[in-house]
């Protein structure tokens, strides 16, 4: 059982559809409380900084060219065993693995362009929220 925050991105590509409204209902009809919220633009630097434990993948340029090429929304969420529930509710990262209900099957491109953003420790919640929100210690 973890804590009870996780960070989540709403990507470009869902930002670009038109999808920030039913992406953020979900998460509230399935338990999680909104604790922080920010729509803001990532820099190729800070999407390379961000994601820079996968620097030298096959997918990293493509990535972070992606993140860099229109606004996310940045998000802390708060519910019990919050980033096990709500990787749950993200589905796979691919999104044609993706089981039918889950965020990314009903609002993703494509594996790179893949609607959302979730947290998969605690550790990295608060290093991945600490780019967007200041007050991330007082979560
Ligand atoms: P996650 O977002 O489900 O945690 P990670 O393995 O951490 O997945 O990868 C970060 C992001 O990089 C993914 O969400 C996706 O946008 C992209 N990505 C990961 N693996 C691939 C791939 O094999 N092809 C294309 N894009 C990928
Ligand atoms: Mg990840």
């Amino acid at each position: 059982m973890s804590g009870n925050i996780t960070f989540t991105m709403i990507k470009p590509d869902a930002v670009r559809n038109n999808f920030i409204g039913p992406i953020l209902k979900m998460i509230n009809e399935n338990g999680f409380r909104i604790k922080a919220l920010k729509m803001t633009h990532f820099t190729k630097e800070r999407a390379e900084a961000f994601y820079g434990v996968h620097a030298g993948k096959f997918f990293f340029d493509g990535l972070v060219e992606f993140m860099s090429s229109g606004p996310i929304v940045a998000a802390i969420l708060e519910k019990e065993n919050a980033i096990e529930d709500y990787r749950i509710l993200i589905g796979n990262t691919n999104p044609e693995k993706a089981d039918e209900g889950t965020i990314r099957k009903l609002y993703a491109e494509s594996f790179t362009a893949n609607a959302v953003h979730g947290a998969d420790s605690d550790e990295n919640a608060i290093r991945e929220g600490s780019f967007f929100f200041a007050e991330m210690e007082q979560f």
